[in-house]
């Protein structure tokens, strides 16, 4: 195999305050799979080990550093990721296929989100109550959880990842950081980054590698107080009963199956355009990608024309061209899974109005923005999260149809409505069982300074970024101050 590698992060794992060589495993580039886009090093139990060991050790002093200066190394790693934004989006290109338009714009999200926490470090961190004694100062005061575990996908190498670490960094958490395989160029890359800004090494730990090696252990080890997860819900879920015993604080983001309904006044041609933004951008491998289209009767036909012809001008290819909308998919087993759901609804006798052709994987691994119209509700293709460029319109009888439809999933991450009627917009974002709603715009994104997470089967019980961010990340203290003695307070 060849190798296309552009200037190389750190080599190895990153644990108790160096660099670690460990053996590696090749992994394909997703346009070019002859090419090697990365070697992943593989960490075992003993990293995990000390990793948890040299986090634990390492957490007192970084709290004792003070927000201001947490907040300062997290600005200097802002600032290093937007000087480095053209290598950093490079890699993201090579090792998961992102169009590099999208590497890059993740790459400045990345900085904005550090750059938000770094501030965010220095925000009020408790209150100040009256107590029944008036002579008693009564306060609540946030201290960090501790030590963190942050498992993250591989969708958004640095985005992701940066809202989880730089949260856990800014309130005083130290870390242990696992990404997804074919991530860990990315995560090698920000951990030089966030090391050379300041963090202590031994408050940043990053251990890679398939998680049959070590995963069980880190996600059941009794030295961490919490765990941060963005993935599946089969993941999602192993997590849950793996550490029932030493019972970490769970942050969980997981599936989702996100519906936008068309209603009948809507801006036709804007709500298909960001529609097919919404499906099809990154390859509709986000959690809030629109996976079905909820149309009431009267538009339906021409909303699903438009859609149709969105579609056909995406350009499909080399995710390092300019010119690319759409890349591969992550991994060959990916295009393996999604074009199998699509072959099924071929058999199945849908009608499709994009897409449909079968890939080889040799070409890379594509599958081509696949669009089915008139689906029924129940449809497997309509109901399970397929993790690509697939979306389905489902016809809709009228507006309180439409909303049943919409809410009649197991998942409850972002949901979109389109109207020119902002009553009805906001009056069907309320029905709708979502964490997130957009009333004319599309279900994907999030903004670092708002809470971002989902109902139902999307989430756990914590939500990311924003003031959200905190809650996780901290723990309260309750603290009363009696003047002790006779002496009385003025
Ligand atoms: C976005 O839509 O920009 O893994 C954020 C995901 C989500 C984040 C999506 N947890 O796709």
């Amino acid at each position: 195999m060849r190798h296309a590698v552009p200037e190389s992060p750190p080599e190895g794992i990153h644990v108790a305050g160096r660099w670690r060589r460990r053996e590696t495993i090749s992994l394909p580039n997703p346009a070019l799979p002859a090419e090697v886009s990365d070697l992943c090093p593989v960490a075992d139990l003993d990293d995990v080990e000390d990793a948890v060991a040299a986090a634990t050790e390492a957490a007192p002093a970084w709290n004792e550093a003070g927000a201001f200066a947490r907040g300062e190394i997290l600005r200097r790693a802002a600032v290093l990721v937007s000087e480095r934004r053209e290598l950093l989006a490079e890699s993201m290109t090579l090792t998961v296929g992102k169009t590099i338009r999208d590497s890059r714009a993740e790459v400045s999200r990345a900085a904005a989100i550090l750059h938000h926490f770094a501030a965010e470090a220095g925000q009020p961190k408790g209150e100040v109550y009256e107590s029944s004694d008036r002579d008693t100062f009564l306060f609540t005061e946030e201290s960090p959880l501790g030590v963190v575990g942050a498992i993250t996908p591989w969708n958004f190498p640095l985005a992701i990842p940066a809202w989880k670490i730089a949260p856990a960094l800014a309130f005083g958490n130290a870390i242990i950081w696992k990404p997804a395989e074919i991530a860990s160029r990315s995560a090698r890359q920000l951990t030089a980054i966030l090391l050379e800004a300041g963090v202590p090494p031994k408050a940043l730990n990053l251990v890679t590698g398939p998680s049959s090696n070590f995963g069980d252990r880190l996600i059941a080890h009794p030295g961490l107080d919490g765990i941060t997860f963005t993935g599946s819900n089969q993941v999602g879920e192993l997590i849950r009963q793996r550490s029932v015993a030493s019972s970490p604080r769970l942050q969980l983001e997981l599936g989702g199956n996100n519906p936008a309904i068309v209603l009948a006044d809507a801006d036709l041609e804007f709500a298909a355009r960001t529609i097919v933004t919404g499906a099809m951008g990154q390859s509709g491998q986000r959690c809030t990608a629109t996976r079905r289209i909820i149309a009431v009767a009267p538009i339906a036909e021409r909303i699903g024309q438009l859609i149709a012809a969105g579609i056909e001008g995406l350009e499909v290819g080399d995710p390092r061209s300019e010119s690319s909308d759409v890349g591969p998919l992550s991994s060959a087993a990916a295009q393996a899974e999604v074009s199998d759901h699509i072959d099924q609804a071929i058999e199945e006798g849908h009608e499709f109005l994009a897409g449909g052709k079968r890939r080889r994987p040799d070409d890379g691994f594509y599958v081509d923005p696949t669009f089915l119209f008139d689906v029924d509700a129940s449809a497997a293709i309509a109901r399970e999260e397929v993790f690509g460029p697939v979306t389905s319109l489902i016809v809709a009888a009228d507006t309180d149809q439409a909303l049943d439809l919409a809410n009649d999933t197991p998942f409850g991450l972002s949901a979109a409505v389109f109207t020119e009627n902002l009553h009805d917009g906001l009056a069907l974002g309320r029905r709708l069982e979502a964490g997130v709603v957009h009333v004319n715009g599309p279900t994907t994104g999030a903004e670092p300074h708002v809470p971002f997470g989902g109902r139902k089967a999307s989430g756990g019980h914590f939500r990311e970024q924003g003031r959200a961010a905190r809650r996780f990340f901290t723990k309260d203290k309750t603290t009363y101050v009696s003047p002790g003695g006779e002496r009385k307070v003025e």
